[in-house]
């Protein structure tokens, strides 16, 4: 028997060891399924519920594993589907590829069913690589150059195959005229820029007294590099969302996350430093670095197009962190470790402090930030972790620490709902020998967690450490927009956008094999915990969580709180609560301990 295209499509998949397409069925894909059936499902077919949470699922994958993560779907409303998990990958920089199907080549421009112009709805999403295959000998060019885009450019590439096309007897490209050959793999490259430009950089690090580094998914691998950094320069290291597990929250001058879920010390750090080191991070929020002036400033990044911007920076470096930061190294002077570097450890011990003291705060019926926070002693030296949109991306931000082997994610840039279930779904199938937890708000878990809780009860058996927790913050409220709106606009909560249906979550993971438990009491969160760390499946942890738990962000302004006033008076549905809550809170910040509040105009704590 002859090969067909969608044959090939498959063994090329399987050459470039890619082991699992996370996916959903359709007819603009039928040829590419009949062939899964030829190969006995190898690359492994994932099935997701809904083609945007396989598009999430590629992502987890990519992200927790480093390798490509790939998906499929139908033509039309498939791709469609697909579309907001593929901006997710492109926003947060990880290489997915999307195969997609199409309409039959003969139907073409016909107004056809389910026609809809993929080359010009993708051409943003894979601005770097979207072809469409319409004759055989494309390939393997295609399918190659899709592969190696999305690693190179750390991007979303997509390869459509009209459905006609799949079936096609495969005939590879010749040694001829039009004829574009093609070949597998890629060497793995980590530049380092010239000497001229380290020296600059060290000129500016040198200079300084009070350093400050910033770090961002980038320099993953570069741990030790940026540890020895921060040891010779006394330096502070705050980290970028998705960096944030870059580097161990154990050490002292670590100051955790920054930015508007981030820590007090990391805002501290960037508001006193004279120098700044940025290193593989696009953390896209200027008003958190020090002002323009303060500091001489140098940047580290992979990527020509992503340097430069966020900071007028002096010293824009293109290189690897790893192999930047070694050669970086040797001309760097050491400092002594003065003022600068206790200040920054006594602000990050001040923090914990506070966040354990804010987690001990009683609400009705539970703290969310109790919720979190009680699973630092608990989590596995090698868990998994994800964070919804939502408020739970503040816990996960200022409570969790991370330490040893850990991972964790979530939708940095796109910062869509969702994500939260099907990113520690592709997880487990990058790692199944490792527990993965995934923190989602209600809203998030019924806009998509609840159905993906189905694709989990499908393939837990097929994981070796079966733990996938799923923990649900469970506060009737779409909580962090009511937030923003208090804090923004002073508006009350709008109960018709903002209110939700409560739902059983654990009885519906009961419901469908996995397990669960709700949990109404502060007295229950650690048994629930330790039950669910403990369950030989999947489990599902419905915490009644209260909405008047505010996330104070770290340089919450005169202004905002006056916002938020301005809803309590307009009458807000529940600003008892919610002022009892916000008062508890900050009085926790005045505890003793906090004798250095800041007295700085604007930097209200
Ligand atoms: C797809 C998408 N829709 C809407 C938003 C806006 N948004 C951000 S957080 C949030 C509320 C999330 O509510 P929930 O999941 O219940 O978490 P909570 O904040 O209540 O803990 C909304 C609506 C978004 N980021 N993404
Ligand atoms: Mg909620």
């Amino acid at each position: 028997m002859s090969m067909k295209v969608s044959d090939y499509v498959l063994q090329r998949l399987r050459e470039w060891d890619v082991e699992h397409v996370f996916a959903y069925a359709g007819d603009g894909i039928n040829g590419l399924l009949a062939a899964w059936g030829r190969a006995e499902n190898k690359p492994r077919f994932v099935q997701a519920r809904h083609e945007e949470m396989a598009a999430f699922e590629a992502v987890g994958y990519a992200k927790f594993s480093g390798k490509v993560g790939v998906c499929a779907a139908t033509s039309g409303p498939g791709a469609i589907h697909l579309l907001n998990g593929l901006y997710d990958a492109k926003l947060d920089h990880v290489p997915v590829v999307a195969i997609v199907g199409q309409t039959n080549r003969s139907a073409m421009g016909g107004s056809y069913q389910q026609e809809v112009d993929l080359l010009s709805l993708y051409k943003d999403v894979a601005a770097d690589f979207c072809e469409m295959v319409t004759v055989p000998e494309q390939l393997p060019n295609v399918i190659d150059r899709a592969i190696r885009t999305a690693y190179g450019k750390r991007t979303v590439t997509a390869v459509i195959i009209p459905a006609d096309v799949q079936e096609l007897d495969y005939s590879p490209p010749t040694h001829a005229f039009k004829m574009v050959p093609s070949s597998l793999g890629m060497s793995s490259s980590a530049p380092v820029p010239g000497e001229a430009d380290l020296l600059r950089a060290a000129e500016v690090l040198n200079a300084g007294e009070k350093v400050a580094v910033l770090v961002g998914q980038g320099a993953r691998g570069a741990q030790a590099e940026v540890v020895q950094l921060a040891d010779l320069l006394g330096a502070g290291v705050a980290k970028a969302l998705l960096g944030k597990d870059v580097l161990s929250d154990e050490l002292p001058y670590v100051t955790g996350s920054i930015g508007l879920l981030g820590t007090r010390p990391s805002y501290e750090l960037m508001q006193d430093c004279d120098t700044l080191l940025v290193i593989g991070s696009s953390f896209p929020y200027t008003q958190f670095l020090p002002d323009f002036g303060q500091a001489r400033a140098v940047q580290i990044d992979l990527d020509p197009f992503m340097v430069g911007l966020r900071y007028p920076f002096e010293v824009n470096l293109v290189g690897d962190a790893a192999g930047t930061l070694r050669a970086l190294l040797p001309h760097l002077k050491r400092k002594k470790h003065g003022s600068w570097r206790k200040t920054v450890e006594k602000n990050t011990a001040r923090w914990w402090e506070v966040m354990q003291r804010r987690a001990a705060v009683d609400a009705d019926p539970i703290n969310p930030e109790y919720v979190v926070h009680a699973l630092n002693d608990l989590l596995p030296h090698d868990v998994m972790l994800s964070a919804d949109s939502g408020s739970s991306a503040n816990w996960y931000a200022r409570h969790l620490r991370m330490r040893g082997e850990m991972r964790g994610s979530l939708s940095g840039t796109l910062a869509t709902m969702g994500p939260g279930v099907p990113y520690v779904i592709g997880a487990k199938f990058a790692h199944p020998d490792r527990p993965a937890i995934a923190l989602v708000g209600d809203g998030a878990m019924q806009m998509n967690g609840m159905a993906e809780l189905i694709t989990a009860a499908k393939y837990w058996r097929d994981w070796q450490d079966r733990r996938l927790i799923v923990a649900v913050l469970n506060n009737q409220d779409l909580n962090q927009v009511t937030w923003e709106m208090r804090a923004m606009s002073g508006a009350p909560q709008f109960l018709p956008s903002q209110a939700l249906p409560d739902v059983p979550y654990a009885d519906f993971a009961r419901s469908i094999g996995l397990d669960g438990v709700r949990v109404e009491k502060p007295e229950g969160v650690l048994d629930a915990w330790q039950q669910a760390l403990a369950a030989d499946r999947p489990f599902v942890i419905d915490f009644r969580t209260d909405p008047a738990v505010p996330p104070i962000p770290p340089h919450a302004t005169l202004d905002q709180i006056e916002a938020a006033t301005a809803a309590i008076v307009h009458g807000d549905s529940d600003r008892t609560a919610m002022v009892r809550q916000g008062i508890k809170a900050k009085v926790q910040e005045m505890l003793p301990g906090h004798r250095h509040r800041d007295d700085r105009p604007g930097a209200e704590d």
